[in-house]
C-alpha cells in the first residue's frame, strides 16, 4: 500500500513551539507506523511564507521579508531532527516550482469561469488575514484575536466556492472517515448547512506585495490560503510528476481545529474545481494549553521543542505528547505531567520490565534466549500469548484511526501484565531449584519474546528506545527491515540469541524543579521485586503530602479560561483553589460538596488567581474518546479540614 501524510505548513511569523511539534510528531509517528505495515510512505511538512503576517513580523525584526522567511524556515528545518521527525520533503511556498504551479492552477480555474472579479466590503481581520462574516464577530470583535476588524471596501477576485458546496456535502456524507474525529465532521456539515459564500482569493498590491502575483492581473497577489493549501500538490510534483500519480489519491492531512475551515471547505472545493479526486482523510486534533492556560507569546508560556528535548529526552517527549492527548480533544501540558509519565510509564513500567528481564537472562541462563519446553507451558502463558496478540490488533486499529493514546494504552496494559507475570512466576525462585530449570527457561523466553514485540510496536513512537531494546535483545539486523506482517507475531525470537545486559532505558527524573536525569541510586536486587521497586514511596514520603477534606462554599467560572473554576473552600480555614473542572461541573453543582485536597502545595497563580492547593479527581475517556472527570468526594459527617490518610 501507499501512504501520503502531511502536516500544515507553518507560518514563519513565529518560532516552532509545542503545538507545531505535536502535529509534526503525530505525522512522523503515523509515517513510521505505515512503514512498519510495509507501506511506501511519503511524509511532508514545510513553511507558509507569504502574506501580511509575515511582512509585519519581518518589519518588527527590521529585515526584508526574504531574509526573514529564510531565517525562520531554517529554524523549523533544524527543529525536526531534534524530535526524531524525518520528513521526506520540506516544502516552502517561496520555492519557484510552487509559485509556478499556483499560478498555473489559478489560470486554469480562472479560465473555466470559477474565478470572477467583484467589489467587496466587509470586516477584515489582519490576524486571520481574511474577511469575517457578521455572524463570526463577537461583540464586534474577531473571537480569535479579540481585535476590532477593519472595515475594508475593495475590488478583488473571488473563487466560486458555492458552486461546489453540494458536491462537497455529498462526499462528506458518503465517506464517514473523510473528516475525523466525528465532532469535526459534524461541525463542518453544520457549517455547510448554510449557503457558502464565495472566497476572496486576492489582495491588491497597493496593500500587499509579498505574495504570488495573479497570472491574469498583476495588480493583485494571491490570498495566502489559496497559495498555501496547494503545497500538498506541488510537494509531490503536480501535475505530471510520478510521485503525484503515486501519492495524491491517498493523501491524508493532519491539522489542529484552528484551521478546520480552510482544510475541510476551501481546500476540497479547490480540489473539485481542479478536477481532482478529494484527499483521502483529514485528521483534526485539539489544542495544547500550558497548565490549563492558552499558550501565547504575551503570557510568556510558549514551550520550545528544543528545550523540552534537552530537559526530558526525545523519546519521553514523543511518548508523552502521544499518550497524554486524546486525539481530537484539548490537553494541558505541564512539567509535572511529563515527569509523572516518564517516571511511572517509562521508568517503572517499561524500563523496569526490560532491565529486570535482561538481567535475569544474563544471570540465570548465561545471557542467551532459552528454549520453551511445551510440557511446562501453563494456562497463564497461553493467556499471555493471547494478550500479546490482542495488543497487536488493538494497537494497529488505534494507530490507523489516529487514536495514538489508545494504541499506547493497549501496549501498557500488556506491560503491566508482564510485570505481574514476573511476580507470579518468581524466576529467582525457579533459578534456585535445578528441578525447575525448564520452567525457568520457558518463563524467560516468554518475557524476552514479549519484549521483542513491544520494541517492534514502539518503533514509530520512540525510535531510539525501541532501537536500544532491539539491539539489547540481539535483534539489530533482523529488526531493520521488519514489518508487522513479518515480525508482528508470537514465536519469532530464536533460542540461543545473545542478549545484552539490560541497559537502563529511562532513568527516573527528579520531581523537583530541575528535571535533570537523576543518577541511578544503589543497584537494586531483582530478587525482591515488591520491596524495592522504583516508583514506590515510603510512609515518610507519603506523610509529607497533606491531604484534607475541604467543603466547597463558593464556585465561579474564571473568565477567558474555559476549563477553570475558582473554588472557595473551607478546610477548616478559608482558601482559594483553581481547578480545571469547568467542562465537567457547573459551579452551582459544586457548592456543598466535600472534596479531598492537597493542602500543602506551593501556591501558584493561574489566570491571575492564586491557587492554594489542588482538588483530587479521577479522569478517563468514554467509548467515543470524550474526556470524563469525577471529583473525589467523601461521604458522611466529617469536619472540613480533617486529615485524609
Ligand atoms: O495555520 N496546540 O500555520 P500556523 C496544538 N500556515 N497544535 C497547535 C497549537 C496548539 N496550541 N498551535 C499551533 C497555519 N498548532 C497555516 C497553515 S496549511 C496549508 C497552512 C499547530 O503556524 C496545529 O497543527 O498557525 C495548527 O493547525 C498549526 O500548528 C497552525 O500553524
Amino acid at each position: 500500500m501507499t501512504t501520503y501524510i502531511t502536516t500544515p505548513i507553518y507560518y514563519v511569523n513565529a518560532m516552532p513551539h509545542l503545538g507545531h511539534a505535536y502535529t509534526t510528531i503525530v505525522a512522523d509517528t503515523y509515517s513510521r507506523f505505515r512503514r512498519l505495515c510495509g507501506d511506501d510512505v511519503r511524509f511532508q511538512t514545510g513553511t507558509d511564507e507569504h502574506g501580511e503576517k509575515i511582512v509585519q513580523a519581518a518589519e518588527e525584526q527590521g529585515c526584508s521579508p526574504r531574509e526573514y522567511v529564510d531565517r525562520i524556515s531554517a529554524a523549523f528545518q533544524k527543529t525536526w531532527p531534534l524530535l526524531d521527525v524525518a520528513p521526506d520533503n520540506f516544502i516552502r511556498t517561496t520555492n519557484a516550482e510552487h509559485i509556478q504551479v499556483v499560478q498555473e492552477i489559478l489560470q486554469k480555474v480562472h479560465d473555466q469561469g470559477d474565478i470572477y472579479f467583484s467589489e467587496y466590503s466587509g470586516h477584515y481581520c489582519k490576524g486571520c488575514e481574511r474577511f469575517l462574516t457578521e455572524k463570526e464577530l463577537v461583540d464586534g470583535k474577531c473571537p480569535d484575536h479579540l481585535t476590532v476588524p477593519e472595515e475594508i471596501s475593495e475590488q478583488n477576485y473571488f473563487f466560486r466556492m458555492s458552486r461546489y458546496q453540494d458536491q462537497l456535502i455529498d462526499h462528506i456524507k458518503k465517506n464517514p472517515e473523510y473528516i475525523t474525529p466525528e465532532r469535526y465532521r459534524n461541525e463542518v456539515l453544520s457549517f455547510l448547512s448554510e449557503p457558502l459564500e464565495d472566497l476572496c482569493i486576492s489582495r491588491p498590491t497597493t496593500r500587499l506585495t509579498w505574495g504570488i502575483p495573479l497570472p491574469f492581473d498583476e495588480k493583485f497577489v494571491t490570498y495566502v490560503w489559496f497559495d498555501a493549501l496547494i503545497n500538498y500538490l506541488t510537494g509531490i510534483g503536480y501535475p505530471d510528476g510520478p510521485d503525484f500519480e503515486k501519492y495524491w489519491s491517498v493523501a491524508e492531512h493532519v491539522i489542529a481545529k484552528d484551521i478546520l475551515k480552510p482544510h475541510a471547505i476551501y481546500w476540497p472545493t479547490m480540489i473539485l474545481a481542479m478536477g481532482l479526486t478529494p484527499y483521502k482523510r483529514l485528521h483534526v486534533h485539539g489544542y495544547w494549553n500550558v497548565e490549563e492556560t492558552k499558550m501565547s507569546k504575551s503570557i510568556g508560556n510558549v514551550i520550545k521543542p528544543g528545550e523540552l528535548v534537552q530537559e526530558y529526552g526525545v523519546d519521553t517527549v514523543r511518548y508523552f505528547l502521544l499518550r497524554e492527548m486524546s486525539f481530537g480533544l484539548d490537553s494541558s501540558f505541564s512539567g509535572e505531567a511529563i515527569v509523572t509519565r516518564r517516571n511511572s510509564d517509562l521508568a517503572n513500567d517499561l524500563g523496569n520490565l526490560f532491565s529486570r528481564t535482561l538481567t535475569m537472562i544474563g544471570k540465570y541462563v548465561a545471557g542467551r534466549v532459552p528454549e520453551v519446553d511445551e510440557k511446562v507451558v501453563t494456562d497463564e502463558d497461553r493467556t499471555l500469548i493471547g494478550s500479546m496478540e490482542g495488543m497487536l490488533a488493538s494497537y494497529q486499529r488505534s494507530m490507523n484511526n489516529f487514536a495514538f493514546h489508545r494504541g499506547l494504552q493497549a501496549v501498557w496494559e500488556v506491560i503491566g501484565e508482564l510485570n505481574r507475570y514476573i511476580v507470579t512466576n518468581a524466576p529467582w525462585e525457579l533459578a534456585a531449584d535445578p528441578a525447575k530449570k525448564k520452567r525457568l527457561d520457558t518463563v524467560l523466553y516468554f518475557l524476552a519474546e514479549s519484549l521483542r514485540l513491544i520494541a517492534l510496536v514502539l518503533r514509530p513512537v520512540m525510535p531510539q528506545a525501541a532501537e536500544k531494546m532491539a539491539v539489547a535483545l540481539g535483534l539489530e539486523e533482523s529488526m531493520a527491515g521488519a514489518t508487522l506482517a513479518t515480525a508482528g507475531r508470537w514465536g519469532i525470537l530464536e533460542p540461543g540469541t545473545g542478549v545484552a545486559k539490560g541497559p537502563q532505558l529511562f532513568p527516573r527524573l527528579d520531581t523537583g524543579k530541575q528535571q535533570q536525569p537523576k543518577k541511578k541510586a544503589a543497584s537494586r536486587k531483582i530478587e525482591q521485586p515488591t520491596a524495592d521497586m522504583e516508583g514506590l514511596i515510603t510512609f515518610d514520603q507519603f506523610g509529607k503530602v497533606d491531604l484534607r477534606v475541604a467543603e466547597i462554599i463558593a464556585a465561579e467560572k474564571i473568565k477567558k479560561a474555559d476549563k477553570l473554576v475558582k473554588l472557595t473552600l473551607k478546610a477548616p480555614e478559608e482558601r482559594t483553589v483553581v481547578a480545571g473542572i469547568a467542562k465537567f461541573y457547573r459551579p452551582e453543582e459544586l457548592v456543598g460538596k466535600k472534596v479531598i485536597i492537597v493542602a500543602n502545595l506551593k501556591p501558584v497563580k493561574l489566570m491571575g488567581v492564586t491557587s492554594q492547593g489542588m482538588v483530587l479527581a479521577a479522569k478517563d475517556t468514554d467509548e467515543q474518546g470524550r474526556e470524563r472527570l469525577v471529583l473525589s468526594t467523601v461521604e458522611g459527617d466529617i469536619t472540613p479540614g480533617s486529615k485524609v490518610a
